[in-house]
């Protein structure tokens, strides 16, 4: 699967309907002929390269949870497992399996257990130890399952720098902690890959800067990776078949930026052509970006478009490129409230002011759209203290991103483990308000409209819609879900015209309207947001990502 957004949405479906919704795919995974991973996530790559420095390829193996008899032996001492998010607990995940009721696992929880309750690691459990480590490893520790699952110890945070001593703990029969935590490794630490990651992953920065207080990697201090090591790092995939590279990062325009977060136009166009310019290289896909610098820089999409374009996978008819395709990248708008933005991610606009977050989100579109860029946005639902008026003012924005060319997803808000905001209560599907379920489904109604593909699809939903309503969403949801829900299914407007806040009709206009420039202000006290980290002149190294995935010392 090559579709980064995909694998996204596919991730938070409930696992009980997985066969029935055609993504059991997980055990169709590609395997090498002696049963490893063909790829596996980046984080675990970066594990496995370290783990190089000290053992020999023959003393390692990388595989999926269907290989691990194959692997798991009596000779074998300790065996790390890569958690993206095993229990499904973070934002958007668990909101959609939710949505079939509240024991219904998501496909990653599912496949999670599947691995650590393997009979393999039961049956060598006497002799080996298990490790668990990578961005979801909080969630066993969250849910207080590290016991029940047998983990010697989970690790968080960065790992470049403890993984090598752990494992030669491990490997002398020397106890180790329960819990380690990682900091924010030298650039120097930070290893080159040796083999291919899930959709050929290639860090390009880590960390960002911008401070939002429910996001985990604002903690991460700020680094750009060494071209040279990039370019490696991209060799290393395409050797291994890789034909598609995922530039990843928090903000792809923060690649060797200035100290006052501007984009460096050059470095970013030299990025581009020297991935692109890799033998087998065909094409280019990015993770995330913000909108402010594609705002406070026009130039700087047009400048990056023909290749991020040209080269990306994703096509869509109304994009206005020859080939039709378009460039996708994650853009997190998050709120239309320009209170709960000042309160929780005032960082994200600059070098404009929380209070313009409206105006950058509509001219940003704008421009990415203009030059084929169809960004993949997120807003958070029930962010601490969201009144009834918060949610409006994310509807307004909402409304006047009607026409936008985009894919919105509506997430719900949960207090991720080490952030600002971690002892905050999360948002619960069942406690949505009637504006919040207004914007839950208005968002899946803009989706369903734009990528829709035959109208038989939109005919299934539109029927599919009330017999959900009426057969369980009703029991499970009560009634402030039906009018949204009713959006979402393409019932005539005026049916609902009293029932919800937004009128589509015709009859009323947005609230917002796409200005025709966003100034940004003259900032007389240098409020850029306090950086965290070490953007500035760091040398420069690279790193790695992961699935399920597991490794082996004999
Ligand atoms: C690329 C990416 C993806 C890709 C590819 C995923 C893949 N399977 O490879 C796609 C787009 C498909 C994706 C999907 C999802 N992602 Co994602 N993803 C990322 C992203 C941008 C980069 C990951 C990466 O390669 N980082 C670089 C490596 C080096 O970092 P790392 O993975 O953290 O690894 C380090 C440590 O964690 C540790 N480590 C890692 N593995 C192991 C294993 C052992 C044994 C040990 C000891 C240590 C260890 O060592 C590494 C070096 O320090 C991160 C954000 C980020 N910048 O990290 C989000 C991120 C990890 N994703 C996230 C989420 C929520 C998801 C989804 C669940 C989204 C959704 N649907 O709701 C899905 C789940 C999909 C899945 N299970 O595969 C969250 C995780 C939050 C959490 N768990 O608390 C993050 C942090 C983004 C965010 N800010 O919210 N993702
Ligand atoms: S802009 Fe905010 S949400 Fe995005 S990575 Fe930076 S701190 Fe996290």
């Amino acid at each position: 699967m090559r579709s980064a957004w995909r694998q996204m949405l596919l991730a938070t479906l409930p696992a009980r309907y997985a066969r029935a919704l055609g993504t059991d795919w997980n055990s169709k995974n590609e395997i090498n002929q002696d049963g490893q991973a063909k790829y596996v996530p980046n984080g675990l790559r970066v594990v496995e390269a370290l783990l190089l420095e000290d053992y020999s390829p023959e003393d390692l193996a990388v595989c999926y949870a269907d290989q691990l008899d194959l692997f798991i032996g009596s000779d074998t001492r300790v065996v790390g497992i890569h958690a993206h998010n095993p229990l499904g607990i973070t934002f958007a995940t668990d909101v959609y399996a939710g949505l079939s009721g509240r024991d219904c696992e998501p496909i990653n929880a599912a496949e999670f257990r599947r691995l650590i309750t393997h009979p393999a690691l039961a049956r060598h459990r006497s002799h080996l130890k298990l490790i668990v480590g990578g961005p979801g490893a909080w969630q066993i520790e969250h849910n207080g399952l590290q016991d029940e699952w047998h983990i010697v110890c989970l690790v968080s945070g960065e790992a470049e720098e403890i993984i090598r001593p752990l494992f030669r703990s491990v490997m002398s029969g020397q106890e180790i902690p329960r819990k380690v935590t990682g900091n924010s490794p030298k650039l120097v630490s930070i290893p080159q890959v040796h083999h291919r990651c899930t959709l050929g992953v290639v860090e390009i920065t880590r960390g960002c800067g911008r401070g939002c207080q429910f996001c985990s990697v604002s903690l991460r201090h700020g680094k750009s990776m060494p071209l040279e090591q990039i370019v490696a790092n991209v060799r290393a995939q395409a050797a291994e078949g890789a034909d598609s590279i995922m530039l990843t990062t928090e903000d792809l325009f923060l690649y060797q930026k200035s100290s006052r977060f501007q984009p460096n136009v050059p470095a970013l166009k030299r990025l581009f052509e020297s991935v692109a310019g890799v033998e087998g290289i065909s094409y280019i896909g990015l993770t995330h970006g913000t909108m402010a610098p594609v705002v406070a820089d026009p130039s700087l999409v047009e400048e990056l478009s023909p290749i991020a374009v040209g080269r990306s996978i994703h096509r869509h008819d109304a994009s206005t490129h020859p080939d039709k395709r378009y460039a996708m990248m994650f853009v997190g708008l998050e709120t239309g409230s320009v209170r709960l933005f000042k309160e929780y991610m005032k960082g994200k606009s600059y070098p404009f002011r929380p209070e313009q977050w409206p105006d950058v989100v509509l001219k940003g579109m704008e421009t990415l759209n203009r030059h084929n860029w169809f960004p993949m946005c997120t807003f958070i639902l029930g962010l601490p203290g969201e009144t009834p008026k918060d949610t409006r003012e994310s509807l307004d924005l909402l409304f006047a991103l009607k026409d936008a060319k985009w894919c919105v997803v509506p997430t719900l808000f949960v207090p991720l483990d080490e952030t600002k905001l971690d002892t905050e209560q999360g948002a619960r599907i069942a406690k949505l308000t009637d504006a919040q379920w207004e914007f839950f489904f208005t968002c899946w109604r803009y989706n369903m409209d734009f990528f829709r593909k035959s109208t038989w699809v939109q005919w299934r939903f539109n029927v599919g819609v009330p017999l959900y309503y009426y057969m369980l969403g009703r029991k499970l949801f009560g009634p402030s879900m039906k009018y949204p829900l009713m959006r979402f299914g393409h019932c005539p407007e005026r049916w609902m015209r009293n029932h919800l806040y937004l009128d589509f009709s015709g009859r009323s206009k947005p609230r917002f309207n796409t200005p025709d420039k966003v100034t940004i202000p003259d900032w007389p006290h240098a409020p850029e947001p306090a950086l965290p980290g070490d953007w500035a002149q760091e040398p420069m190294i690279a790193f790695t990502a992961s699935k399920a995935s597991l490794m082996r010392q004999e």
